[in-house]
């Protein structure tokens, strides 16, 4: 059994230390402590235990040792993380299949309380693919769009049309290399197939199709997934937000959304503004229902509607035991077992939604789009029926909230860079060209038990944004520098390198921008895809200055992700372990898979991904490639002293002088 740690080793995060000695009084167990009492199989761990058929498990663990049916440790290793890449494009997939399903029923007037808020960026999706817009209503736009959506999913031939999003030299790239996906079921299933024993048998080829089966997620079903949410629900900009669990009300019902789809998490937020809800919960002796989400769904919600978030992955089972949450309402992904066990010892009720997801001991309210409106009202009513049998002695809601501003779509970033007339990624070129900007990095995913929460986030963000690197961010990564508080424009700046306080000074931004949910991180694509189409940083996304980290990963749906951005030409470095690393000590050519999707990647797209642990290795190894990105552009080498000398600080070191000595601060020792 692994050493059991304290409060202030299992997160760095101030609220859930609270809730964490809170769990030890209790004598009530969460992921955290589960985690000290799971000693990780080290076979398994490095990918070498094959159970593809009822012969094994076979576990390798001897040089030249293979598997009943004769295979290698390679074939093994790539089947297990290329399945594991399927997982997660089918859990993003199906999120933008259901959005899909959504919009054609919003369009038809099925869809009891939806309706198309943006009606620009239903125009300009449905401009992507010669989708007619003159002259017709948003519902007929909404209509074709739908379809046209919801057959990429069932494709069998041809490419998924989104690809068109990219830039041209990738596209090419990926026509070259025969990994632009046919459709996006198509490349799950097949990646199922193949996978299967006596399928194929070659770890580099599996690989192969694992990048076609990421294509598939990160360039239709999670863009998909994000065009739709901010077609019906608007497209993010930025808002005033909180985030920990000091946002959850004493006085008020507390019902936490968590998951992921916003579908129901929006007729949730509408319905508590219903006053007959209001009234309902005035009526049950509360000041009103008080809205707050987990995990992506949070962040769904949080971006648009500004409801706070009470935090991240490793946060779900800490709100429960506040004993202040009457409801926990879930949908999708991310939702531990352990929550309906734990919400026995309160009132807290858990309430599943989805017709693909149960829980048992939790309470069943199936959602459905065509009574969305209805459901969410009676999902409310019993989380406030329940309000009476919260135990007053059992309640403890630590006082820790941070505010924050989320909402930094792409489609907002160009506009805040350029305002309407003239939004270009230009501005943020150009600052990285000058090196005022070194680069930009994308920090994303979960928490993970196995690290201290939060920490390795935190710690990565703060060191990058020192050196003058640009932080963008989805996720549960989002949440933890939410929590911090490098979400504000101001607060966060003091932590900043001088030359990205200048741009954030001037542009009016955080150094850390909050891009949403884990969907989301197709906006990251659309970023870096606009950057490389702006000019003057290369002409396709491996060319630029820029980085791909999840420092505290553990999901199925955060490998496809990597393995999307590694295809679409990004470097990414995962912190923990990683699920091929092979026992290079014990058995010499288990790392080949390890290798191949690093440095044989690289050959192929321009990007790669690798695991490294060390969070001082992980700021190295961004740096580096940063640098040697910007030498390959031929980009000035990166002085942090060239700047600073303009922006808000200065401007108050220059208030504080003399009259004679301000002339000469703001104009030179000659005038
Ligand atoms: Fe063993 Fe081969 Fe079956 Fe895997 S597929 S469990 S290696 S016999
Ligand atoms: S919720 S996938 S823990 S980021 Fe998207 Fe957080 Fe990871 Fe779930």
């Amino acid at each position: 059994m692994a050493k059991k740690r304290e409060p202030q080793e299992y997160t760095t995060d101030p609220a859930a230390q609270q809730m964490l000695i809170r769990a030890e009084e209790l004598g009530v167990q969460t992921a955290f402590t589960r985690a000290d009492d799971m000693v990780p199989c080290n076979i398994g761990g490095a990918g070498m235990c094959c159970k593809q058929c009822g012969m094994g498990p076979c576990r390798l663990t001897k040089d030249g040792q293979v598997g009943i049916c004769g295979a290698t440790i390679d074939t093994i290793q790539a089947r297990n993380l290329t399945r594991a890449i399927a997982a997660g494009a089918a859990a993003h997939s199906d999120h933008g299949r259901d959005m899909a399903f959504l919009l054609k029923a919003t369009a038809n007037g099925e869809a009891e309380g939806y309706y198309i808020r943006d009606v620009a960026k239903l125009r300009m999706v449905a401009g992507y693919y010669d989708i007619p817009v003159e002259g017709r209503s948003p519902e007929e736009i909404a209509n074709d769009l739908a379809d046209f959506y919801i057959a990429q999913f069932g494709q069998q031939r041809g490419e998924v049309l989104p690809v068109r999003r990219a830039t041209k030299k990738r596209q090419q790239l990926w026509r070259e290399r025969g990994v632009v996906p046919r459709g996006v079921d198509r490349e799950v299933v097949e990646a199922l197939h193949r996978t299967h024993i006596g399928d194929d048998q070659d770890a580099e080829h599996i690989l192969e199709h694992a990048i076609r089966t990421a294509l598939a997620d990160g360039w239709a079903g999670s863009m998909i997934a994000t065009d739709i949410s901010d077609i019906l629900f608007g497209t993010p900009a930025p808002i005033l937000g909180q985030a920990n669990l000091g946002v959850i009300k004493e006085d008020m019902v507390n019902v936490i959304v968590h998951g992921h789809e916003p579908s129901l998490s929006e007729m949730i937020v509408a319905a508590s503004q219903d006053p007959e809800i209001i009234a309902y919960a005035r009526a049950a002796g509360a000041k009103g229902v008080n809205l707050s989400g987990i995990c992506c769904t949070a962040n769904e919600i949080l971006m648009r509607q500004g409801i706070p978030a009470a935090g991240n992955f490793l946060h779900q089972e800490l709100a429960i035991m506040t004993g202040a949450v009457e409801a926990m309402v879930v949908d999708v992904q991310c939702i531990m077992q352990a929550l309906v066990g734990l919400a026995q010892n309160f009132h807290t009720q858990i309430i599943t939604t989805s017709p693909k997801v149960r829980i048992k001991g939790a309470t069943h309210i199936e959602f459905e789009e065509h009574k969305a409106l209805t459901i969410a009202k009676q999902i409310l009513k019993t989380a406030i029926d329940n309000f009476k049998n919260r135990d007053k002695s059992k309640t403890y809601i630590p006082q820790v909230r941070e505010d924050l501003i989320p909402g930094f779509s792409h489609e907002y970033i160009n506009y805040m860079l350029g305002g309407s007339y003239r939004a270009s990624f230009r501005p943020l070129n150009d600052a990285i060209m000058a090196g005022r900007i070194r680069g930009v990095a994308a920090i994303v995913g979960c928490n993970n038990p196995r690290s201290s929460q939060d920490y390795l986030h935190n710690l990565v963000t703060k060191e990058l944004l020192k050196q003058d690197v640009l932080i963008v961010q989805t996720g549960c990564g989002a949440i933890a520098s939410a929590k911090l508080g490098l979400m504000l424009g101001e607060a966060g700046l003091s932590e900043v390198g001088p030359g990205l306080r200048e741009v954030c000074e001037t542009v009016g931004i955080p150094p850390v921008l909050h891009m949403g949910s884990c969907v989301d991180n197709t906006r990251i694509l659309t970023v870096l895809t606009q950057m490389a189409e702006t000019g003057g940083l290369g002409d396709d996304i491996d060319q630029i200055p820029a980085v791909g980290l999840a420092p505290e990963w553990m999901s199925e749906k955060a490998l496809a992700i990597a393995t999307y951005c590694v295809a679409s030409g990004a470097y990414v470095i995962f912190g923990g372990a990683s699920p091929v690393s092979g026992m290079p000590d014990r058995v010499a050519d288990s790392d080949i898979v390890l290798r191949y999707i690093s440095q044989g990647w690289e050959e192929r797209y321009g990007g790669k991904l690798e695991f490294i642990a060390d969070p001082q290795e992980m700021i190295k190894a961004t740096l580096a490639h940063i640098d040697k990105k910007r030498a390959a552009l031929g980009l000035p080498e990166y002085d942090p002293t060239r700047f600073g000398r303009s922006g808000d600080s200065k401007m108050l070191q220059i208030e504080a002088l003399p009259l004679e000595k301000k002339r000469e601060a703001i104009y030179g020792a000659a005038v």
